[in-house]
């Protein structure tokens, strides 16, 4: 068996140097200028041109080289027999959870606030909130989420998830479906979208979500960019009844130069950077799934089709 690396714009070095640090006899190939395409069974895909899949007419696994496969599932042309799996590294939920935390931080402590204060030259102490005061409410609670949740709960906060079906998640208060989102979204201080973008959720940061936030909410999207309705959250932020923003992720990246978000001074962005997989040790789950595969095994996350994640 081989494995067919098909992405677009991705630097494949490190992804091929821990494969073959750890399968020296992997027979590698990467999309386009690979041959004999029906010996692959197995593919590494990331953002790939759309169509490419049907390339493979004997492709059985899809593995996406990141937590999402909304980039794989966009394609309308999915080999239907391919199992489609996503990275579960623990390592992506620890990166996650320690930036999530330095957003809600930074927003709690007010550092954005004295950064501009600062450039004005200004000497004004503000009153804060204690971690016991505020309610975060995480959208989104699978792997990232729940270990999200659950670190911000150490760190003394009182944590909610909203998720699709009922999750246990000690000292997390879990909201479930749409008919508890009301709910969810009426305690939320800070709202962190951790969701996976699928029909249900793109969209979901929108002005009826925005709305039902306490007054002063602040929201951090850290999953995808299609999550966000950009206007509405520029709207709510300069009426006031948001506080702020900080974005990881856009609907077009790199964030346009001359897009709103960049001057606006209650939205904070970073360039898509909160938890970025690791080659050396995603390769592991990866080649772990290919051996599965092989041996006819249950592959380890696995994606359904139904549920988009
Ligand atoms: C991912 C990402 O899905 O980087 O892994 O967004």
């Amino acid at each position: 068996m081989s494995i067919a690396i098909i992405t677009r714009g991705k630097d494949l070095i490190p992804w091929v140097n821990a494969l073959k640090a750890k399968r020296p006899t992997l027979d590698l190939r990467i999309y386009p200028d690979d041959t004999n395409r029906e010996e692959i069974e197995f593919a590494l895909a990331w953002n790939h041109p759309l169509g490419a899949f049907r390339k493979y007419p004997n492709l059985k696994c899809i593995a996406s080289m990141g937590a999402g496969v909304d980039h794989i599932l966009k394609d309308p042309d999915l080999p239907e027999a391919a199992i489609i799996t996503r990275v579960t590294d623990q390592n992506l939920a620890r990166d996650m959870a320690e930036f999530t935390v330095a957003l809600v931080m930074n927003h709690v402590r007010g550092l954005s606030f004295y950064k501009r204060q600062e450039h004005k030259h200004l000497w004004k102490p503000k009153p804060y909130l204690n971690s016991s005061d505020i309610t975060i409410g995480v959208m989104g609670i699978g792997v990232l989420g729940s270990y999200v949740a659950t670190q911000l709960n150490i760190l003394g906060f009182k944590v909610s998830g909203w998720a699709r079906t009922t999750k246990e998640i000690e000292h997390i208060d879990v909201y479930v479906g749409q008919e508890e989102l009301d709910a969810f979204l009426g305690t939320a201080n800070i709202l962190i979208c951790l969701l996976p973008l699928t029909k249900e959720t793109i969209n979901i940061l929108n002005k009826q979500t925005f709305r039902k936030l306490p007054e002063g909410a602040f929201i951090i999207n850290v999953a995808r960019g299609e999550h966000l309705v950009e206007r509405d959250l520029i709207d709510f932020i300069d009426v006031g009844h948001l506080s702020g923003a900080s974005l990881d992720v856009f609907r077009e990246e790199p964030l346009p130069q001359n897009h709103p978000f960049w001057e606006h001074p209650y939205i904070n962005i970073t360039p898509h950077i909160a938890s970025i997989t690791n080659p050396a040790t995603a390769v592991s789950q990866i080649l772990e799934n290919y051996d599965r595969l092989r041996n006819n095994e249950p592959l380890i996350g696995a994606v359904s089709l139904t549920k988009g994640y």
